[in-house]
Formats: structure tokens, C-alpha cells, sequence
């Protein structure tokens, strides 16, 4: 993942490139940061199925309008192997600081929700689909749920549309009913459509619901935070419980506030053969980094800070 909240490597990479192929992407602003700074150094060659994307926000160098499914067989016997190593190692040095992702929140008793993820990924193997709602817990599935499925992981990357998760889960699991389906979703986020925890219970379907709850809108909190002086307006969520929301429809459903209960507690909602809502009552003020600030250039990003939990 590039941009805003992006791998740093993956930033790095982007600023210093001298051709950028865009494969279907819209280079919206969570993806370019400062615009005039973006692919400065680069040739862009953009295919997209839609002529109007083209030009859009990024004035491209090349332009291929078509089907991925079409242009790519067409387009891959015409490049000419190149080695490329030296800027392959660079990339491998920048990668570095992401090997975190796998000691993440051992350094600390909280239960820190980017350590719940993680868990949730190496419990799966990451043999399920998840469908991520919108915000921080978007951000951190991205980071630290690591994908080799196809088509294993369903989010509103284009609109961002809390309340998402539960819904397109639904549909999911009805798709394909053979498959463990995982829900991540904010506490926000999943109040905008618990009701349909309804068709969840009414239609028996085995889905498993992980809500990360950390009291906040959480990724408005993190702009207020480090970018309007902490001050946290309209930003603290009053939830009802979870646990007894799923339970009065007949879910089975756990709260879980210590981080040695948060594997147990994954492995049981697992093995229940229908639905199951898990409360991860995390840690409040984590933040999601690296990040890009609003405007700033995708090299320019804001790094976890020395000693922090996640
Ligand atoms: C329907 C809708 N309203 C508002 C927003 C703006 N927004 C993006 S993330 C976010 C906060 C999400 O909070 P929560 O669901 O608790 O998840 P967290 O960021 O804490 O993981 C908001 C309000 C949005 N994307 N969609």
C-alpha cells in the first residue's frame, strides 16, 4: 500500500522512481499527497478502462485506455528484460522498518489493536476472507493482515464508507458459504449498521465479527490529535456493549480486555459453528503510522514515534 498511510519503503520507492505504472488507480489525494511533488522525478504511464480518469489529477505521460485483461497480455512481450537489482536492494533497505509488523506489541502488556490483527491473521493464516471497515481499523488490516488469497480481502477503498464491513460481509459470506468470513470494523463504524446483525442471526450465517472499540472515531481522533492541537471534538464514541447487542439477537458473542486472552478468545469464536462477535476493547490513543500529512509530499511522513507500544 502507497500513500497516506503507506508503507514508508513503498513512499520512498514512488518519490525516487523514474516511471510509474498505474494500473487502474484514480491517484486520488490519499495516494498522491502534494500533487506538484507527486512522480516528480518519474514518467507516468497510467492505464485505466475509463477515458475520464485520465489527466484527472495527475497530468500522465502515457495513457492506455482498456481492460487490465486485455492490455497487460498485450503490453508484457514488448518490454525487454532489464536488471534491476540495484534498485531492487535500495527497496529492501528502505523495507527494514516494516519487519515490525511481526514482533508488533510484544514490547508491552496493552492490547494494542494492530497486536489483535495480527493475531487474527496468524490464528486464520490468513485462509479467510476479511471484509475491513473504514478508518484506523482499515488501515491497520492493510498493514498487518498479510493477503495471499485471491480476492481474500473486501473494503471500501474508493469511497470509504463507514458501516461498510457488516453488510458487504454478508454478502460476502452468501458468495461463498464454504469460506471463514472475518469482519474488522471500528466501533464506529459498526454502529452505523449493527442492525443488520438481524440478517446475520436470520439467515444463520457463520460470519465472525472482530470490533476493534477504542471509544473514538478513531481516525478523526489521530488528525485531531497530531494535527489540531488534541483537541477531540465529536470524537469519543459512547458504544452500547457489543457483547449484549449480539447476544440479544442470539450471537454468541465475548468481550475481551487483556491481551492474553485475545488468542483463546479468536480460536473459540473460530471453532463455533454459526456467527460470533468479538469486543476487543484496545488500547484508545493508538495511531496509525507511518503517515503522509494532509498536503505533504509521500516522502515526507510522519514516523511512529521511539517506544511506543504498537
Ligand atoms: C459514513 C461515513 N461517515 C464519516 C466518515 C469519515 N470518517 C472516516 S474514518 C472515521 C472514523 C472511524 O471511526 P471508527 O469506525 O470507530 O474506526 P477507527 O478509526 O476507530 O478504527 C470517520 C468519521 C466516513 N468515512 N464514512
Amino acid at each position: 500500500m502507497a500513500g497516506m498511510h503507506g508503507e514508508a519503503y513503498t513512499n520512498l520507492a514512488l518519490a525516487e522512481a523514474d516511471l510509474i505504472v498505474s494500473l487502474g488507480s484514480r491517484f486520488d489525494d490519499r495516494l498522491t499527497g502534494k500533487l506538484d511533488q507527486f512522480g516528480a522525478n518519474a514518467r507516468i504511464v497510467h492505464v485505466d478502462i475509463d477515458p475520464a480518469e485520465i489527466d484527472k489529477n495527475v497530468t500522465v505521460d502515457a495513457a492506455v485506455i482498456g481492460d487490465l485483461k486485455e492490455v497487460l497480455p498485450a503490453l508484457t512481450p514488448l518490454l525487454q528484460q532489464r536488471d534491476r537489482d540495484p534498485w531492487h536492494e535500495r527497496i529492501q533497505e528502505w523495507r527494514a522498518d516494516s519487519a515490525r509488523r511481526d514482533i508488533v506489541g510484544q514490547e508491552t502488556d496493552e492490547m494494542v489493536p494492530q497486536y489483535v490483527i495480527r493475531q487474527l491473521w496468524e490464528a486464520t493464516r490468513g485462509e479467510v476472507v476479511v471484509v475491513s471497515d473504514v478508518g484506523q481499523n482499515q488501515m491497520w488490516e492493510a498493514q498487518y493482515f498479510t493477503h495471499h488469497r485471491r480476492r481474500g480481502l473486501l473494503s471500501s477503498g474508493g469511497l470509504g464508507t463507514m458501516g461498510f464491513a457488516l453488510p458487504a460481509a454478508i454478502g460476502a459470506q452468501m458468495g461463498r458459504p464454504d469460506d471463514q468470513v472475518w469482519v474488522i470494523v471500528g466501533d464506529g463504524g459498526f454502529q452505523m449498521n449493527i442492525q443488520a446483525l438481524g440478517v446475520v442471526a436470520q439467515e444463520r450465517l457463520p460470519i465472525k465479527i472482530a470490533v476493534l472499540n477504542n471509544g473514538y472515531l478513531g481516525m478523526v481522533r489521530q488528525w485531531q490529535q497530531l494535527f489540531f492541537e488534541g483537541r477531540y471534538s465529536g470524537t469519543p464514541l459512547l458504544g452500547p456493549d457489543f457483547a449484549k447487542v449480539a447476544e440479544a439477537y442470539g450471537i454468541a458473542a465475548f468481550t475481551v480486555r487483556e491481551k492474553g486472552d485475545v488468542v483463546p478468545t479468536i480460536e473459540q469464536a473460530m471453532a463455533l459453528d454459526g456467527p460470533a462477535l468479538i469486543d476487543f476493547v484496545v488500547e484508545q490513543e493508538e495511531n496509525v503510522y507511518p503517515m503522509v500529512a494532509p498536503g505533504a509530499g509521500v516522502d515526507d511522513m510522519i514516523r511512529r514515534p521511539q517506544g511506543s507500544a504498537g
